[in-house]
C-alpha cells in the first residue's frame, strides 16, 4: 500500500496454473487480458499496490509521456480507444496512471493479480517442463508459462557516487517517488541527473524550491513539447488518419536504416527551415527530421548545431548556456528530452547549474554535496540518474533455467535473446519487449502489443498440437543478437555512452540493446508462420 502498510493475504501454495505473468504495467495487463480471453489459467504478480507499471513509480513532479497521447494508448480495443479521452497532447503521469487503472477495471483484470508481491525466483523443473515461481509471500505458483512483463526501465539507480546513503536528510529518487507527492516550498534542493526526469522535473522543483542546484554530468539534447489541451480538430485529425496509422503499426515495423526518400534538401536555407518548423511543432517527431539523422555524422551535427543554438537562444547567460550544450553524442543517440521550459529555467534566479565535467561531485554528505571545489548544503537531494535499463528487472531475480543455469550468469557478457522474446536455455519463458526487440526505440505500447499478440499465437499453436516446451535455439539466438549489434553499428547509435548500451551502469557490459533495425515485425510474423523456426519445440 502506499501508505506502507501490505494487505494481509494467505501465500498463494502449491498453486497451478498455465501461466505466470510479473508485472502489471501495460505488458503485463494485456498479457493477462489476452491469457484469459484465450481460456488459459493465469496468475498475475506485482511488486506494486496498483496496476500502471512504470506510471505507477515514477510519480515525480513533471512526469509526462514524450510520445503524444493518442498514440501511447492501447489499439486492440475500438471501444476503449474511443471511450478514453486524453485531455493533453503529451499526458501527464496521473492521467496516464488513471488509464491504466481504467483497463485493470474495464476488463476486470485485477483479480488476476496479487499486488504488492515480488518474485523472487523462478525454476525451471526439466521434468515436467514447467516453472516454479517463489514470491516475498510465500507464494510457489507452478506454471506451464513464464511470461516477464517486468519493463525496460523499472529498475531505478542511484548514482554511483561516494556517501551516497550518507546524507542526512531525505533524498528521492525519480522512478520511485513518494506516493504522497513532495513539497519543496522555501527548501534548497539538489537535483542529480538531466536524463529526460530531471529535465522535466527540475522546471516544476524550481517552481517552488527556495534554491535548485543542477548537477549535469552530460548535456542532454531536448526539444520543446509545446503541450496543450487536446482540441477536437486534434482528434477528427487523428481520426481521420487512423486507417493509415493502424496500417503503419500493424505493418513490417520501422527501423532506422534511413529512408532515402526523406533526404536532407540541397540548400542550407531549406534545411534550417526545415529544422525550425520540426522545432515550431515540437516533440521527439524533431528526431524524423531526415531519414539520415543517426546515420550520417555530417547531416547528424547539423542538426545538433541547430539545437545548440536555440539553447544559447533561451539561456540568457552564456556561460551556462555552453554548459548546457551536448557536444560529447550525436544528437538522437542518447534519448532525446521532450521538455516544458527546461533551458529557460537556468534564466531563473534561483536556479544553479553545476558542471560535473569541470567540477566532479567527490562525495555525498550529510550535508548535501562535494565537488572538487564547493560544498553545496541541502534541504533535500533528488536523484534523476536512471535505471538499470532493460536487463536490470531480469537479473533482479533468481531466474534458473536448463541445468539449473542462472539468467544472471547466462547474460554476464550481456543480454542474449532470440527476438528479444525468449532466451535460449530458459525454455516457455517469454519476455515482453525484451533486449533485442525495438522496445524502446519504439512506441512502447505497440511493441508491447506486438509481442504479446505474438505470444498468444505461440501459446495457443502449443495447446492446440499438445506441445508442452518452446526454447530459442542457441544458433538462432546467436544470429539474431550478432544482427542486432551488425544493424546498431550501422548508425550512430554505438557512439554514445548511453543507458540503451548498458553505459549509465558501472561495470554493466556495453551491448546496444534494442534493436533497430527494419521488419522487425515482419520477421517475428515469419517466425512464428513457420512453425517457430530458431526455436525447438517439443
Ligand atoms: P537517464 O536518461 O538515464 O538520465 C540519468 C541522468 O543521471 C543522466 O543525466 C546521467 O548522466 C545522470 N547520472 C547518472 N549517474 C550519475 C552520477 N553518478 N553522477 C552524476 N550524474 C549521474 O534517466 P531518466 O530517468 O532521466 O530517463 C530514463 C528514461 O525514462 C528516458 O530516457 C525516457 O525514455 C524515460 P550521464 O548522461 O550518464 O552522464
Amino acid at each position: 500500500m502506499a501508505d506502507g502498510s501490505v494487505v494481509a493475504r494467505a501465500p498463494l501454495r502449491s498453486a497451478e496454473v498455465d501461466a505466470v505473468v510479473v508485472g502489471a504495467g501495460f505488458g503485463g495487463l494485456y498479457m493477462l487480458y489476452k491469457l484469459r480471453e484465450q481460456g488459459f489459467s493465469v496468475q498475475g504478480f506485482e511488486a506494486g499496490d496498483d496496476v500502471g507499471g512504470t506510471w505507477y513509480w515514477n510519480r515525480y513532479p513533471g512526469a509526462r509521456c514524450d510520445i503524444p497521447s493518442l498514440f501511447y494508448s492501447y489499439k486492440w480495443s475500438d471501444e476503449l480507444q474511443r471511450d478514453w479521452k486524453w485531455t493533453e497532447k503529451y499526458a501527464a503521469q496521473p492521467e496516464i496512471h488513471a488509464y491504466a487503472r481504467h483497463v485493470a477495471d474495464r476488463f476486470d483484470l485485477r483479480p488476476m493479480i496479487a499486488f504488492e508481491t515480488r518474485v523472487l525466483s523462478a525454476t525451471f523443473d526439466e521434468t515436467a517442463d514447467r516453472w516454479s515461481v517463489v514470491t516475498d509471500r510465500g507464494d510457489e505458483v507452478s506454471c506451464r508459462w513464464l511470461i516477464m512483463a517486468t519493463g525496460c526501465l523499472s529498475t531505478p539507480r542511484a548514482p554511483a557516487i561516494p556517501g551516497v546513503n550518507s546524507f542526512a536528510v531525505t533524498t528521492y529518487h525519480t522512478g520511485a517517488w513518494p506516493h504522497e507527492g513532495v513539497d519543496f516550498t522555501g527548501q534548497r534542493v539538489g537535483v542529480i541527473g538531466t536524463g529526460s526526469s530531471g529535465i522535466q522535473s527540475i522546471p516544476i522543483i524550481a517552481e517552488q524550491a527556495k534554491r535548485v542546484t543542477v548537477f549535469q554530468r552530460t548535456a542532454n539534447f531536448s526539444v520543446p513539447a509545446r503541450n496543450g489541451p487536446l482540441t477536437e480538430r486534434d482528434l477528427a485529425l487523428f481520426w481521420k488518419g487512423y486507417d493509415d496509422y493502424m496500417a503503419l503499426v500493424k505493418g513490417p515495423g520501422m527501423g532506422f536504416g534511413g529512408n532515402p526518400a526523406n533526404a536532407p534538401p540541397e540548400t542550407p536555407e531549406a534545411r534550417q527551415a526545415r529544422y525550425e518548423e520540426l522545432w515550431a511543432l515540437g516533440g521527439a517527431g524533431f528526431l524524423a527530421v531526415w531519414g539520415n539523422l543517426l546515420t550520417s555524422l555530417e547531416v547528424n551535427d547539423e542538426a545538433a548545431t541547430f539545437v545548440r543554438a536555440k539553447i544559447a537562444e533561451m539561456v540568457k547567460d552564456p556561460a551556462v548556456a555552453e554548459i548546457l550544450a551536448p557536444r560529447d553524442h550525436p544528437i538522437g543517440t542518447k534519448r532525446i528530452c521532450v521538455d516544458t521550459g527546461y533551458y529557460e529555467t537556468f534564466n531563473r534566479p534561483n536556479v544553479e547549474l553545476v558542471n560535473l565535467r569541470a567540477t566532479p561531485i567527490e562525495e555525498i554528505t550529510p550535508a548535501g554535496v562535494r565537488t572538487s571545489i564547493a560544498a553545496y548544503p541541502f534541504d533535500a537531494l533528488v536523484f534523476a540518474t536512471g535505471f538499470d535499463a532493460m536487463t536490470g528487472a531480469l537479473r533482479a531475480i533468481d531466474i534458473r533455467g536448463v541445468g539449473g543455469v542462472e539468467l544472471r550468469d547466462a547474460w554476464a557478457a550481456g543480454p542474449r535473446a532470440y527476438l528479444g522474446l525468449a532466451i535460449a536455455g530458459f525454455p516457455n519463458m517469454f519476455v515482453i519487449t525484451g533486449p533485442g526487440s525495438p522496445s524502446v526505440l519504439s512506441n512502447m505500447i505497440n511493441s508491447i502489443e506486438q509481442h504479446v499478440e505474438w505470444i498468444i499465437r505461440c501459446l495457443g499453436e502449443m495447446r492446440e498440437t499438445g506441445r508442452s516446451r518452446i526454447e530459442a535455439d542457441e544458433a538462432a539466438q546467436d544470429a539474431w543478437v550478432a544482427h542486432v549489434a551488425a544493424v546498431a553499428d550501422k548508425t550512430l547509435f554505438p557512439r554514445a555512452a548511453s543507458w540503451y548500451m548498458g553505459a549509465n551502469i558501472p561495470g554493466k557490459p556495453r551491448v546496444f540493446m534494442p534493436y533497430i533495425g527494419a521488419g522487425y515485425r515482419r520477421k517475428c510474423d515469419e517466425v512464428a508462420a513457420a512453425g517457430y523456426e530458431g526455436f525447438v519445440v517439443a
